[in-house]
């Protein structure tokens, strides 16, 4: 491949499938399914199909702690989505997320199965059927929200930017390298000032808009993504570091950090979760053993 200074666009892009990268191999420029494949539908009102990425698991985090607040309405079914063998392109997920992203949520208690796509729409569609982790009051449910949509609209910059540039492209850019950690920095700075000044993104609750940002910017902190840690001196950010601590020790965090993860200690991997004693009984640790 051509070093990145010597690069001349041509009048018109042609899709390079050799272009490297950790996810050359399955990104398209074309949208839609690749395959048929029916999506499998379990025994509870909710199906989610999806993977423990950060977008993942924000929606099992959301889903453990409804239930650990007793919304037995939120009891779930989750399929794993293997997104590096191209899953997401089977028919039957493009019918639930025609984006072919996980996470995809389908809601069966609706009179006709309601399709759910976009983590930030997941976390306020379970919200709002629940009346839960969204403050009622119209200026703090404003705040939670600025917060929901700050997170989408961030995180590409800290992922697609510079998680790929830093850790993922096939060699390593000068230009995109500055360009993103700068931004991701100053992502940083806005939270731990806010959080300087706040418990939890809307104040002083618990709400959706930290399960949005805990599973990015806490792993980013903690050194559990990118490896970028000490690039970003990310232990500065000392409102950020009592933030993300504080959550990491809620019970329905630890459980829904485990559904559908597919990397890591053996007992922190539950591949699939159709009941709520798989916790106990399905992690791979035990199937491993138990073969
Ligand atoms: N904005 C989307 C982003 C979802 C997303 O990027 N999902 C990634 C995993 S974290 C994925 O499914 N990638 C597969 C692909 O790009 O083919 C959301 O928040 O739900």
């Amino acid at each position: 491949m051509a070093d990145a200074s010597e690069y001349t666009p041509p009048s018109v892009w042609t899709w390079d499938k050799e272009s490297g990268g950790k996810f050359a191999s399955i990104n398209r420029p074309i949208a839609g399914a690749t395959h048929d494949k029916e999506r499998p539908v379990g025994k509870h009102p909710l199906q989610l199909y999806s993977l423990a990425t950060p977008n993942g698991v924000k929606v099992t985090i959301m889903l453990e702690e409804l239930l650990a607040l007793g919304h037995s309405g939120a009891e779930y079914d989750a399929w794993l989505i293997k997104i590096g063998d191209g899953d997401q392109f089977g028919s039957g997920f493009v019918g639930a997320n025609p984006n072919s992203k996980i996470p995809a949520l389908m809601d069966h208690s609706t009179d006709t199965p309601t399709r759910v796509f976009e983590s930030g729409a997941i976390l306020l569609y379970l919200a709002e059927k629940f009346g839960a982790f969204l403050p009622t009051d119209h200026a703090k449910r404003t705040e939670c929200l600025n917060w929901l949509f700050w997170q989408m609209g961030s995180a590409p910059y800290l992922g697609g930017g510079f998680g790929h540039f830093y850790a993922y492209a096939p060699f390593k850019m000068e230009y995109p390298i500055n360009r993103f950690a700068m931004e991701t920095k100053r992502q940083l700075d806005v939270l731990d000032q806010h959080l300087a000044e706040n418990q939890f993104f809307a104040g002083d609750d618990y709400s959706i808009a930290d399960m949005a940002i805990w599973p990015w910017y806490g792993a980013l902190v903690k050194n559990k993504v990118y490896e970028a840690a000490e690039f970003l001196e990310t232990d500065t950010y000392t409102n950020v570091n009592r933030w993300t601590d504080e959550i990491a020790e809620r019970k329905a965090v630890k459980r829904g950090r485990m559904v559908n993860r597919m990397g890591g200690d053996p007992s922190e991997q539950l591949h699939e979760r159709h009941d709520a004693s798989d916790f106990e009984n399905r992690t791979q640790d035990k199937l491993e053993t138990s073969e």
